[in-house]
């Protein structure tokens, strides 16, 4: 018997806005004025709003903080082609998610601040809450979908984490899960080059992230995540696709991790400043700024009027979140769960005993 081949992988990248704003017209997804001028906005709003935690964790007015600094283009890229049934899973550096879903930014402060309230999401708002455990987004945003298809729903989800979470078990069952049952989702991973102090190249001895999909009977691509319309047309064919019953996707946005992991290390320590100046003068916001500028959308007018307002957004949000009244310590264990664990239940009533003595 010959030998011979049973697959052939294939990833292809995809760039529509270059780095000094250059547009490829025949990828160019021509969308509406507003909605570019919208995700421009969130962008920006991003920024200032990450900008200034970063400054209040400075000075002790919140607590540790994840920046997203030069990821705002991978993530409102991606969440712009959801439709409000739709389930977001982030980590924990996805502010523009809940700003874009229309979730108060002061609430979102109230959570860097430490309240409980901050997650606290409303009802009707599907975004789940911060997710610490590494790559767990994944596993819920699968699932998720596949209670989705279940039901008949025609809904889809989209699950956020690092280069470092492709790592976890979690990441490999979740992609395994997603091809067996073609569950609705995108499997968005927003490789920003480092997992706190570990480089992207000790991750995986592959090319590529996006290319892991293959294994696993799961569509896969990669894009420039610093492009926001790269992003967005990957996602919407991804999520469209999910829609009409083809099946997950698993998205690579190749960005960078501008900040520190989080308020509480130094990236000095472990990266060089000349990876930090490359990724600088890829700068998702300006390019775009090129590119809407070039459209006519965009004017030196209405830049100052957007970056104005968003920092007059962002000071009063501070001013509410700081006046907003803290949760009591027992609300921890209070939003997570429709019903709460036995287990839960047992830590919650200790705690309360304890600061009953302690009379706290
Ligand atoms: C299961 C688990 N293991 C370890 C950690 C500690 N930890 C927090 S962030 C992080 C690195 C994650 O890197 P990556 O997935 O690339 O996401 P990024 O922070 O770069 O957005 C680690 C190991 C954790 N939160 N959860
Ligand atoms: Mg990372």
């Amino acid at each position: 018997m010959p030998i011979q081949q049973i697959f052939e992988g294939k990833i292809n990248n995809m760039q529509i806005i270059d780095k000094d704003g250059n547009v490829d017209e025949l990828l160019d997804p021509k969308l509406p004025k507003d909605l570019l001028l919208k995700m421009y906005i969130y962008m920006v709003l991003t920024r200032t709003f990450d900008q200034k935690c970063m400054n209040l964790q400075r000075q002790g007015r919140v607590l540790t903080y994840a920046p997203s600094l030069g990821q705002e283009a991978a993530q409102i890229g991606s969440v712009a082609t959801l439709e409000d049934k739709d389930w977001i899973f982030p980590s924990y550096r996805e502010h523009a998610t809940y700003l874009w879903r229309g979730i108060e930014m002061s609430q979102l402060m109230t959570y860097w601040i430490g309240s409980e309230l901050g997650m606290k999401i409303p009802e009707g708002k599907n975004n789940f809450l911060v997710s610490i455990p590494i790559a767990s987004q994944a596993l819920h945003a699968v699932g998720a979908a596949w209670a989705a298809k279940l039901r008949g729903d025609k809904v889809v989800t989209i699950g956020y984490f690092g280069d470092g979470a492709t790592s976890e078990g979690e990441f490999h069952e979740a992609m395994n899960f997603a091809g067996v049952y073609q569950a609705p989702c995108v499997l968005f991973c927003q490789n920003n080059q480092w997992a706190i102090s570990t480089a992207r190249k000790k991750q995986t001895a592959t090319t590529s992230i996006a290319q892991k999909a293959l294994a696993y009977g799961v569509k896969g691509i990669q894009v420039d995540g610093n492009d926001v319309l790269a992003v967005y047309k990957a996602t919407k064919e991804a999520v469209d696709n999910a829609r009409n019953g083809g099946g997950p996707t698993l998205i690579e946005a190749v960005t960078f991790r501008r900040g520190p992991h989080t308020t509480a290390d130094d990236p000095t320590k472990y990266r060089k400043e000349d990876e930090v100046k490359y990724w600088e003068e890829r700068d998702p916001i300006r390019r775009f700024t090129v590119y809407l500028k070039k459209a006519n959308y965009l004017n030196d007018e209405l830049e100052k009027k957007i970056l104005d307002r968003s920092v007059e957004e962002v000071e009063k949000a501070i001013l509410e979140a700081e006046a907003t009244k803290m949760d009591n310590p027992e609300d921890m264990f209070n939003y997570a769960f429709g019903t709460m664990p036995v287990y839960l239940q047992e830590q919650k009533n200790e705690l309360m005993e304890y600061l009953r003595s302690k009379k706290v």
